[in-house]
């Protein structure tokens, strides 16, 4: 884990409840008492202001509900000229990107590789392997996160693994 930071999160199943597609299954999952963690952000905050950055290490969890695979919650910057760069640390993911006519792209990011989030892209990250998937990402501190049409909304497309083979799929919701 990162040596220096000064928040740490922790996001459980039942942070995540409306956003899975298989919400009967989350709550099957809960109520039998078990509320796993999904993933957690180490931050290195950096308080507001033009032209400075933050930076988080995520550590995904492998796993998934029903075929859907873990992912990290996924929002557009409150700040819309706001671009990202999310840097994989370990481990095997995908990176979602969706723009606001929910049009959706994906890019891997496994151990290695880099990619960037335009600006005005709601990003989120997806957990394809059985490894803890863990990466570094890089911000305007002053970028903010909106997190309101995605828990409204979702994703249009969900990642699943179904016979062995990883496949984005139209939400069903
Ligand atoms: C990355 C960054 C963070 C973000 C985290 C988890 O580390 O984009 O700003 O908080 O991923 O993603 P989310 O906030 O969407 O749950
Ligand atoms: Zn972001």
């Amino acid at each position: 884990m990162p040596r220096r930071y000064n928040k740490k999160l922790q996001i459980k199943l039942s942070d995540l409840r409306k956003l899975f597609c298989r919400r009967d299954l989350v709550e099957e999952i809960l109520s039998g008492g078990k509320d796993p963690v999904i993933y957690e952000v180490y931050q290195i905050s950096q308080p507001p202001s033009e032209g400075v950055f933050s930076a988080a290490t995520t550590v995904l969890y492998p796993g998934k509900i029903g075929d859907e695979y873990y992912f990290t919650k996924g929002h557009f910057h409150l700040k819309e000229p706001r671009g990202e760069v999310y840097i994989g640390l370990a481990g095997r993911g995908l990176l979602l990107l969706q723009d606001r006519n929910r049009k959706i792209d994906k890019l891997s990011l496994n151990k290695g590789e880099v990619a960037f989030i335009p600006p005005n892209y709601a990003h989120r990250a997806v957990n394809i392997g059985d490894e803890k998937m863990v990466f570094l990402s890089i911000y305007p501190s002053d970028a903010g996160h909106d997190y309101e049409i995605i828990e409204r909304e979702g994703f249009s497309k969900i990642v699943v693994g179904r016979k062995g083979k990883v496949a984005l799929v139209d939400n069903p919701k």
